[in-house]
Formats: structure tokens, sequence, C-alpha cells
């Protein structure tokens, strides 16, 4: 029987280093502490999404977020469940969530540690009550240790910053996603054990891909560049591409990624001219950073249509941005239309 691999023991493994690197370990130990407190909430916010009507977490809950947006139960609960899970370890300065206007700084009564903690906890809101895939985002940053206390500021780092990011999705499987900056690795959750086990090292998405993800009931508002990318793919063999493509658009971000991180594709949330002023819908900090982050680590691109997302020097933590990203080739055609477009 081939052994099997806890994430508890992935994590030792990276904090120690291989002997053929020296015994030079790509993360320290309280950062490992920490992915293992985010792993152990992501267990819980797994119980309760399986639940459903049983634990009485479907629905609305009285509430909006700083977005504007009807909180569902389950955006609370896991929001809660992530903070108290994360806030006593002695790890994290701060928390900062798509479900809290301001950033959580750990309470007084905590000793502070120098890491910082992002997190969307249940992506995908709109699917939670009609029992398809959903997942929790997260993203980490080292505060600045010159700063005396923690405050926004310290949040705005471009996402080429980040030290660790993933996801977990609560499918027909929960599985765990995970990048500290060496590659992505992926973890099942072995409900009978209650352990995340590895079950993908080196996660690789293919260059090119024959599959796109994105909402058509905004064609008629995207831009130039973006209709035109997908015009071609939906002339197929007859068109330019001279190949057929296949749609999925899941409306869960973790759904959709996952499936391309397994067998490649490409996603795209644009800009469009609904809300001109509104750089697209997906957040920068706590979705499109993590994502992309991944992304880039399992070989694919993760761009604006004319950046590099993980380049943006955010201004505000909840600040919205365009998504594409997915099979390296594809990412790039898109970008150079966007080129050809404005030149
Ligand atoms: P949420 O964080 O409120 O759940 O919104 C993000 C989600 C993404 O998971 C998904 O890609 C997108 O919104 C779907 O949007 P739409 O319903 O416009 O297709
Ligand atoms: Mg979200």
């Amino acid at each position: 029987m081939t052994q099997r691999i806890s994430l508890t023991r992935y994590l030792i493994e990276k904090q120690r280093g291989s002997q053929d690197a020296g015994g030079q370990g790509t993360i320290p130990p309280q950062l490992r502490l920490l992915l293992e407190v985010v792993a152990r909430a992501c267990k819980s916010i797994s119980l309760a999404v399986t639940k459903g009507a049983l634990g009485g977490v479907l629905g609305a809950a009285e509430s909006e977020n700083v977005q504007g947006e009807i909180q569902k139960k389950l955006d609370i609960i896991a929001n809660e469940v992530l903070i108290e899970a994360n806030e006593w370890g002695g790890h994290l300065a701060a928390m900062a969530s798509e479900e809290m206007e301001g950033i959580y700084t750990v309470p007084n009564r905590y000793p502070q540690g120098e890491y910082l903690l992002m997190f969307d906890p249940l992506d995908g809101s709109s699917n939670i009550d009609v029992n398809v895939s959903i997942g929790t985002i997260f993203s980490v940053l080292v505060k600045d240790p010159e700063g005396p206390t923690v405050s926004e500021q310290d949040f705005l780092q471009a996402g080429h910053r980040q030290v660790a990011a993933g996801y977990c999705i609560y499918g027909p499987q929960t599985t765990l996603v995970l990048t500290v900056g060496d590659g992505v690795a992926m973890f099942t959750l072995d409900r009978e054990q209650g352990s995340f086990v590895l079950t993908q090292e080196n996660v690789r998405v293919p260059e090119d891909t024959q599959e796109f993800a994105v909402n058509m009931s905004n064609m008629r508002h995207w831009a130039a560049p973006v209709k035109r990318y997908i015009d071609e793919c939906l002339e197929g063999k007859d068109g330019p591409r001279g190949k057929d493509f296949n749609m999925r658009w899941i409306a869960s971000m973790v759904a959709d990624v996952h499936r391309i991180l397994t067998r490649g594709g490409i996603f795209m949330y644009p800009w469009d001219k609904r809300e001109p002023g509104k750089p697209g819908k997906l957040r920068l900090m706590y979705e499109a950073n993590p994502m992309g982050w991944l992304i880039e680590q399992a070989g694919g691109a993760a761009s604006t249509g004319t950046e590099r997302i993980l380049d943006i020097q955010p201004t505000q933590l909840h600040q919205r941005v365009s998504v594409v990203l997915g099979s390296k080739n594809e990412v790039e055609r898109v970008m150079r239309y966007h080129a050809e477009h404005q030149g």
C-alpha cells in the first residue's frame, strides 16, 4: 500500500526542507501552524455545508455585507468559524474578509504574530441553497515588521508578495488546494479519519484548452477584445480557431478554477459596461490574487486582460478587478486581443 501523506506531514516536511537543499525549509513554523488552523476551520465549514437544511444553515441572513450583497447564513457562519479558529493561535496580526468592512485585528488578550490572513469565507454564495459546489478562498501576507500597529495599509500589498494561498472546495469531495510558492498540491478530506490527505502534487494546467468559462448572459456588455475572443471560440471548427470549444459556468469561482487546475480551460469575469466605473465583479485581495497565484504556480497565467493580476498595487481592501485566468496560451491570446484593440 502506498503511504498516505497527511497535510500535517506535508507541511512539516516543507518546514524541515529536503536534505538535497541542505535542509532549507520553504515555510517557517509559524506559517505551517497558521495553515493547519485554516485547514481545521475549512473542515468545520465543510461539516456545516454538508448538513444543509438539517443543520438549519441554508437561506438568507438578515444582513448585507460591505458590498451591499445580501449575506447568506452560511456566509456568516463560515466567517465566524475562520475568525474564531485563527484569532488565538499567535500567528496572526490581523484578518480581512469579504464579509467584514474593516480589518479584524487580533484582540489584545492574544499574542500577535507577523502574518495577515485574508479570505472569502464562502465563495459562490448563490450556489449555497441549490447544493452546488462552493468554497473558501484564502491568502496570506507578511505584515511589515516596522509598523508598530496593524492597519488596513499593511494589507495593501501586490499579489506577488503572498506567502501562501489556496482554497477549499466543498463539492462531492472536500478538497484543499494549496501553494506556498513551490507548486500546487491538492488534499482530499478523509471524512472518517478527519484529516486532509495529499492526493495530487505538482498540479499543472495544460497550456492549451478547448473549454471556456464565462457568464454568457453578460456578452452584450463586454469590451470588444473579450467579445472577439468568445465569438471566435463559438465559431468553432469553421472559425479562425479551427477547433470546437466547450463551455462551463458554475458561478462558483472555486469550482471553475478547480476544473481548470484539473483539466485546463480559461475563466473570465471581465470588466463590462453595466457599471463602467467598476473594474470587474471579483475582488482582488481575496479572490483574484490567491486564485491567480495558484494558477501561475501550476503553469497557467492570470491577467486583467491588460496586466498581470499579481502585479497590481492595491489601493483598497475590497477593490474589484477584471479576471482572465487559466491555460497560458489562451490567456495570452486574450491579452493580445486587448493590445491589438488599444494599439
Ligand atoms: P461571491 O463571493 O459573492 O460568491 O461572488 C463571487 C462569485 C464567483 O464565485 C463567481 O465566479 C461569480 O461570483 C458568479 O457571478 P455571476 O452570478 O454574475 O455569474
Ligand atoms: Mg467570492
